[in-house]
């Protein structure tokens, strides 16, 4: 199918790609091309490309084995990889081949595209980083796995049902999956609860009272130019008894069951990670599920190739995805202390040779900790290699001169307030004790996490945090989902950049010239008429393409400042129609994204977005100057197509609490302005593209920190007219006349503390979009801010960020 020359041991004659495609329909799927319904052409299809993807897969495991190498493991409750079609076929070089293929057959790619599920098996963006990893280490040609849950159910569907989000399940297996390979014979005992024998030489005899079996169901991750094929490999949950045939034939028909359905509960559903911490014990137990099966598969596979389990931190690098993973430093300790027979401290050098851990978040409600009666009664073995992990780091506290409370902040344990709060068992503190790197995902928050939550544990271990700055991958974010932008880009500078995100450089100069800046504007305009044909077809709503486009997609959230930016909409509605004799820009406000189903404030900031934009999109006054659209059920292919389409990038984050963010890498890659803050990956991209090329506004990490101290919104909102006027609106009911006291509790929050400082940056705001407005009317300045954008953030290309990771963290480049 693709020029076999390339291909592995592959014949030499193979029949034509259509021919081949046929017949998997026929043999595989059981149809023939008159019945084939566009599902079964979309199953032909990719099972028909997924026979090259397993020639280099093999290659690749061969060779990886052959060579003794040492593998990455990257552990992740959160793999959001959205489509793989596309992917796999632009990655392999053959996107050509099988649409001219399916053009023959009568079937169109562009719509096979559109029905494959977007596998969407994490919340936010540490998921979708992950799945960026995955795909960097492949087109690296590094060696690595990624392990995860197979959720049944992943990220639920939003519908918007009279402007509130409504939470459905989202089915993507319900076609099956033609991607995944399930391993049945790679599967692991994984226990619960029961007792534990201490055993005289230190070991001890766990005897789980519950048991389940995890099952590896694996997906290939295609690199680029299909260089390299790794593995996903995603568990999934057996009852060891199917059945209990006792219950069974006694009539008990649920009972008999029981066993499956408990089992088939862990890899159910997907957790809200970013509502509050999920304190439910299903969580626990999905994080040790997926944690221990992943670390008995990494010990296996090392034993069996190497030997010797006390070159394992030679030959793995396993780097844990937040803390989600922790338990797996207290699961790798439990495997060789108690079935390796090493002596503790050899076992606690191991393993913290192996592990690395990544933090994404310093707000201190997302920092999990597990209730140690919890801990103790579902892993009572971890529980005391715990306290042995913790006698030996406080040790080590105390011979190097740490204060009591510096002690009380480094401990494993929290020992719970004077008001008889439980102990609890911290998660980050385990899994920086059991790494030998800690890093933070932008380089404020690097700093930010030496100098707030991890400070003690900073100061007793310096060297151990680093920084590595996210970053995307340019396939999927710049060539999969703008072609058009890739073929300018392509026809100035060459093909260079398609393998080299940083060479997109070359394209400096171009923004100079009148004649490139039009064509990439004609690209740009191109992207939204596309976007605004599929919102009129999916919503119904009407835009203009000559309008500015300003975007804010990514997770509702009161940190995000969704509010900041539908405040600003208010406040410029109002001014609109106040003075519809001025020359306004004409604005498009597109939002998206999905609350927390437990978060009341996000789920009302949703429904204040849809309301505002029933009053502005149906006011006559103000025709097409404004228009708000709020896109539902926000996902990976959702933003493939809203990004290429944006003029304006909002990442407006409080400063200091957006770790990252990667949605304003992939609108600056894709040519949009940034209007933000300088909070997060902002920064990094503020340096990179130029202060005249980006708008930032507002109060700094620090600011907002002395800010803090006496902050009085009430007297801030009342000193900005603007402000006040659309804080009344909203409260006393303009955009909700049918339940006028909707948002009142809302806006109260805003009087009352405004935690998110969204009062005090108001102003700022206010005027850097004015400042937008200004500078829109300047077609050829605008076009060339947008390309020198494109051109200078190619250093956060994903690969740059993997490179970084292999030669200071995993010591595999
Ligand atoms: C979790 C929680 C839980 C409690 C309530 C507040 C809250 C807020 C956020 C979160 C998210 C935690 C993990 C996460 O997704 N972090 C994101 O990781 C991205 C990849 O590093 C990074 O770009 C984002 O800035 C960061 O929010």
């Amino acid at each position: 199918m693709t020029d076999t020359a390339t291909l592995p041991d592959s014949p030499t004659i193979t029949p034509p790609l259509a021919a081949q495609i046929v017949d998997t329909l026929v043999h595989r799927i059981g149809k023939d091309a008159d019945a084939a319904l566009p599902h079964d052409w979309l199953a032909a299809t990719i099972l028909t490309v997924r026979n090259d993807i397993i020639e280099r897969w093999m290659e690749s495991t061969k060779a990886a084995h052959a060579a003794g190498a040492k593998r990455v493991y990257y552990l992740s409750l959160e793999f959001l990889i959205g489509r793989l079609l596309r992917d796999a076929l632009s990655n392999l070089g053959v996107m050509e081949e099988v649409r001219t293929a399916l053009d023959g057959l009568g079937v169109d790619i562009g719509e096979l595209e559109e029905i494959e599920p977007d596998a969407a098996l994490g919340n936010g963006g540490l998921g979708r980083l992950a799945a960026c990893f995955m795909e960097s280490l492949a087109s690296l040609d590094l060696p690595a796995y990624g392990y995860g849950i197979r959720y049944v159910n992943g990220m639920f569907r939003q519908r918007i049902d009279k402007g509130w989000q409504v939470e459905l399940p989202e089915t993507w297996l319900r076609y099956g999956n033609p991607w995944e390979f399930e391993r049945r014979e790679s599967a692991y005992f994984i226990g619960f609860g029961g007792d534990v024998d201490t055993l005289a030489d230190g070991r001890a005899h766990w005897d789980p009272a519950e048991a389940v079996e995890a099952v590896a169901v694996d997906t290939p991750v295609v690199g680029w130019r299909g260089k390299r094929v790794n593995t996903l490999r995603l568990w999934t949950a057996r009852a060891f008894d199917p059945i209990r045939l006792d219950a069974f034939n006694a009539g008990d028909h649920e009972l008999a069951l029981a066993g499956q359905v408990r089992a088939e509960t862990l890899v159910r559903v997907l957790y809200p990670a970013d509502s509050t911490p999920a304190g439910q014990e299903l969580r626990l137990r999905q994080e040790y599920f997926f944690s221990s099966a992943s670390i008995q598969d990494i010990v296996r596979r090392h034993v069996q190739y190497f030997g010797d389990i006390r070159t394992l931190p030679d030959k793995a690098a396993i780097q844990l995805n937040d803390t989600h993973p922790a338990v797996s430093v207290a699961e790798l300790m439990r495997l060789l202390v108690d079935h390796h027979d090493l002596p503790f401290d050899e076992a606690w050098e191991i393993t913290r040779a192996t592990f690395g851990y990544t933090n994404h978040t310093l707000l201190p409600e997302a920092l999990e900790s597990w209730p140690l009666s919890l801990f103790e009664r579902l892993l009572p073995r971890h529980m005391q290699l715990v306290y042995a992990i913790n006698a030996r780091l406080l040790k080590e506290a105390r011979a190097a001169d740490t204060s009591e409370e510096a002690i009380r902040a480094i401990s494993l344990i929290d020992e719970g307030g004077a008001w008889g709060s439980e102990r609890r068992v911290r998660m980050a503190n385990l899994a920086f004790a059991g790494a030998h790197s800690v890093n933070g995902v932008a380089a404020l928050h690097t700093d930010l996490m030496k100098s707030t939550v991890f400070a003690d544990l900073h100061r007793l271990y310096p060297d151990r945090i680093n920084n590595k700055t996210n970053g995307i991958t340019p396939r999927r974010w710049l060539q999969q989902c703008n072609p058009g932008l890739t073929a300018l880009v392509t026809e100035a500078i060459g093909p260079a950049f398609l393998d080299d995100a940083e060479r997109l450089a070359d394209l400096v100069p171009f923004a100079d010239d009148a004649s490139f800046r039009e064509r990439f504007a004609a690209v740009k305009r191109s992207n939204k008429r596309m976007l605004a044909t599929y919102l009129q077809e999916s919503m119904r709503l009407k835009l203009d393409p000559d309008a500015l486009f300003d975007v804010q997609i990514k997770r509702i959230h009161e940190y995000k400042r969704q509010l900041l930016n539908i405040l600003e909409t208010v406040a410029l509605y109002d001014q609109i129609r106040s003075h519809p004799e001025r020359d306004w820009v004409p604005r498009v406000k597109i939002f998206a994204g999905k609350a927390a189903s437990s978060y009341h404030n996000a789920k009302l900031i949703i429904k204040l977005a849809n309301d505002v934009a029933r009053r502005v999109n149906g006011d006559p006054a103000i025709g097409d100057l404004l228009k708000v659209a709020f896109v539902p059920n926000y996902n990976v292919s959702l933003a493939e197509k809203i990004i290429p389409a944006a003029n304006l990038s909002e990442q407006i984050s409080t400063a200091g609490m957006e770790a990252s963010g990667t949605g304003n890498m992939k609108f600056a890659l894709n040519g949009a302005l940034t209007i933000g803050t300088l909070d997060g990956a902002n920064i990094e991209i503020k340096d990179r593209v130029g202060d005249e090329n980006i708008v930032i506004f507002g109060m700094t990490a620090e600011e907002v920190a002395q800010r803090r101290e006496g902050y009085d919104p009430r007297a801030v909102i009342d000193n900005s007219p603007e402000l006040r006027q659309a804080v009344e609106a909203i409260a006393s009911g303009v955009f909700s006349p049918d339940d006028p006291d909707r948002y009142k509790g809302l806006i109260a929050g805003l009087y009352d503390h405004d935690w998110f400082m969204v009062a005090a940056d108001f102003d700022a705001y206010d005027a850097a979009q004015r400042g937008v407005d200004a500078r829109w009317r300047n077609e050829g300045d605008w076009n060339a801010a947008a390309i020198r954008n494109v051109a200078r953030v190619g250093w956060f290309s994903s690969d740059r960020t993997i490179s970084e990771y292999a030669r200071q963290i995993w010591g595999v480049m």
